[in-house]
């Protein structure tokens, strides 16, 4: 959104983003989550320089189903069902490696945002339950570990481990992810509401992905 540039974090955009990105009736609306993601690389971008591999390559992804969103057939592109609809009916989805030069799919490229939020769910969880001196570099790693590694090759591996070290303090994260007035000492609040949000939305693309055989997509 327009009036969102510029501006700091703020968890409170990021719980409204991936709440409304589902609907009452189990519509995924992907622009709805991708401004969830839009809000989540802010965040990553305020963890410092080392974690610009991750915000970057999740910009790439966001642009690729945004690309679709503004194409020629953007009107199969406004849920994950119509997305997921219209790249079955025309063979685009891609469920063994696609020739060069064809631009990835919506759905696997989805996909990759899917399992990557597997990773945030974890990661916030922890972060909201931990005791006062658990360190969240290292419940990130573990996040990561459980998440989302075993889709990762071994350099990216070691480049997320890298970034996972430049983690901030507890309290420098709890100050970011406090950050816009007025949420101070409701931080683990928060984050479980955030949790409990995106837990949704994932478990929805979870069921959606498993009932169209679509959970590994290359
Ligand atoms: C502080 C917590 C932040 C959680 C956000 C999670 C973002 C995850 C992005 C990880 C990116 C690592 C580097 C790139 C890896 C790609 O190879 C991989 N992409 C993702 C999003 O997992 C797979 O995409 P590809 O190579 O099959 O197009």
């Amino acid at each position: 959104e327009p009036q969102d540039l510029g501006e700091g974090f703020r968890i409170v955009r990021l719980q409204r983003a991936f709440a409304a990105s589902l609907t009452p009736s189990g519509q995924i609306l992907i622009r709805e989550y991708l401004s969830g993601w839009k809000e989540l690389i802010k965040f990553m971008d305020s963890l410092g320089a080392a974690f610009g591999l991750i915000s970057g390559e999740t910009r790439t992804k966001i642009a690729i189903l945004q690309e679709n969103q503004r194409g020629p057939h953007g009107a199969h592109y406004r849920t994950l069902q119509s997305m997921v609809r219209f790249e079955l009916a025309r063979g685009l989805v891609g469920f063994q490696s696609l020739p060069a030069g064809r631009p990835p799919s919506g759905c696997r490229t989805f996909l990759r945002l899917h399992r990557a939020l597997k990773w945030l769910e974890l990661f916030l969880r922890k972060l909201g339950t931990s005791p006062e001196d658990a360190d969240p570099s290292r419940m990130c790693a573990d996040a990561y570990q459980e998440a989302l590694a075993p889709y990762h090759s071994w350099w990216v591996r070691q480049a997320a481990a890298l970034a996972f070290l430049a983690m901030p303090s507890r309290r420098e994260l709890y100050h970011i992810l406090s950050a816009g007035g007025g949420e101070e000492g409701k931080g683990p609040r928060r984050l479980l509401d955030t949790v409990r949000s995106i837990a949704h939305v994932y478990n929805a693309t979870q069921e959606l992905y498993a009932a169209h055989g679509m959970l590994a997509l290359p």
